[in-house]
């Protein structure tokens, strides 16, 4: 029998590829998917399939992570086996501009949905999508055993999601585990985003279109993986026999300043003559260095990440210039890449 799978965020970066993870391994996959005045699920339009194909292993449903009770009728009605909690308020300078709704979604979310397994008596594991972004302060490296320090509205709403997941493990002994990911990046990573707001105008100001780009803080370090490994560590860590939080992350530290460079250099231009500084995309408080050391799930999970940072930059700056060239070319944009 199929397994099935729930994945709320289906339509970000993650929730797009870890669909297709899961279609490839055979799974009946459930997304759930926000209403919107205007069409949101360009990154997942590839593998939709017609709602009347009598075959079809995609189906999408409309919920909300603020909807507990459209939660608990979905997850009776499709008994997942698996399921996958990546929908959020993701940015961490917005939720500093809406601290109260990120808190409502990335925090009091995970609970409703945790509650959600519980009200509808489903027998499932469930994966929490927690974030390297908790650790904030705490200097690296950071592991399962780091102190949590947040240090924005994103990251204490992730520290919530997280404990009530590890809760909910101990006081139900629920299958359910927290993915302690740190920054992953791909051609489908939000433009907003400062590696793909890099690259985006790379292709922009090689193609003429754009002068400058404007940044904040050029001195923050992240550890920098590729999104497409990260889904297949989300789902090792539900095949397992107990349930375990895992730091994933490829243990490689970059400024914003380097990978200025490297994607600007790919193109053969200099970073220097094009980024200017603006304070507006600086935060009221910043998280300065992000260094994973996900031994552990290299050891439990057999996880290992290969992509790193120079090919990293490489894939996102030529996927950026393909797509402005499909673009102004009126050819339809790819979102397979
Ligand atoms: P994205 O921002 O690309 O995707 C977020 C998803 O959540 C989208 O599908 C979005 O829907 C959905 N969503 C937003 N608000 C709601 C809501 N109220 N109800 C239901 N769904 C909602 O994020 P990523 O794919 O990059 O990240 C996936 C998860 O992993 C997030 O929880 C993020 O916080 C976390 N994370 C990400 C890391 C990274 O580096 N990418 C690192 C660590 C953790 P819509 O498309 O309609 O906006
Ligand atoms: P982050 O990612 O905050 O780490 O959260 P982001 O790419 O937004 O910022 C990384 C670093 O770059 C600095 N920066 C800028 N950031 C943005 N967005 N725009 C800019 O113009 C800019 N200039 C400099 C930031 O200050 C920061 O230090 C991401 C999200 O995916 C979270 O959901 C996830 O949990 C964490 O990664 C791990």
């Amino acid at each position: 029998m199929a397994k099935n799978a729930v994945i709320t965020g289906i339509t970000g970066q993650d929730g797009s590829y870890l669909a297709e993870l899961l279609l490839e391994k055979g799974y009946q996959v459930h997304g759930l998917i926000r209403r919107s005045s205007s069409f949101n699920t360009d990154r997942i339009d590839h593998i939709y399939e017609e709602p009347h194909d009598p075959d079809r292993r995609l189906t999408l449903h409309h919920a909300d992570l603020s909807d507990g009770v459209a939660l608990v009728n979905l997850l009776r009605d499709i008994q997942p086996d698996e399921i996958y909690n990546l929908g959020a308020q993701s940015h961490v300078r917005v939720s500093f501009d809406a601290p109260l709704y990120t808190a409502d979604i990335t925090g009091t979310g995970p609970l409703r949905l945790l509650e959600a397994v519980r009200a509808s008596g489903v027998a499932t594991r469930i994966y929490q999508a927690s974030s390297s972004e908790m650790f904030g302060s705490a200097p690296p490296p950071q592991n399962e055993q780091t102190r949590f320090h947040p240090r924005s509205p994103y990251g204490c709403a992730k520290v919530f999601g997280y404990w009530t997941t590890v809760n909910y493990r101990e006081a139900y002994g629920m299958y359910a585990v927290n993915g302690v990911l740190f920054n992953h990046e791909s051609p489908r990573r939000g433009e907003t985003f400062v590696t793909r707001k890099i690259t985006r105008a790379v292709a922009r100001i090689k193609a003429g279109l754009q002068e400058k780009l404007y940044l904040g803080n050029l001195d923050a370090v992240r550890d920098w993986g590729y999104a497409p490994e990260y889904v297949d560590a989300m789902w090792r860590m539900l095949q397992q026999d107990e349930p375990d939080d895992y730091v994933v992350a490829t243990g490689e530290a970059h400024t914003v300043r380097e990978f200025c460079e490297a994607a600007f250099s790919a193109v053969g231009l200099d970073w220097r003559e094009y980024v200017a500084y603006d304070a507006r995309y600086e935060r009221p408080a910043e998280v300065d260095a992000l260094i994973g050391d996900p031994s552990k799930a290299e050891q439990v999970l057999g996880w290992k990440p290969t992509v790193m940072f120079d090919e990293l930059a490489r894939i996102m700056t030529e996927a950026d210039i393909s797509a402005l060239d499909d673009e102004l070319n009126g050819r339809t944009v790819r979102v397979d890449r």
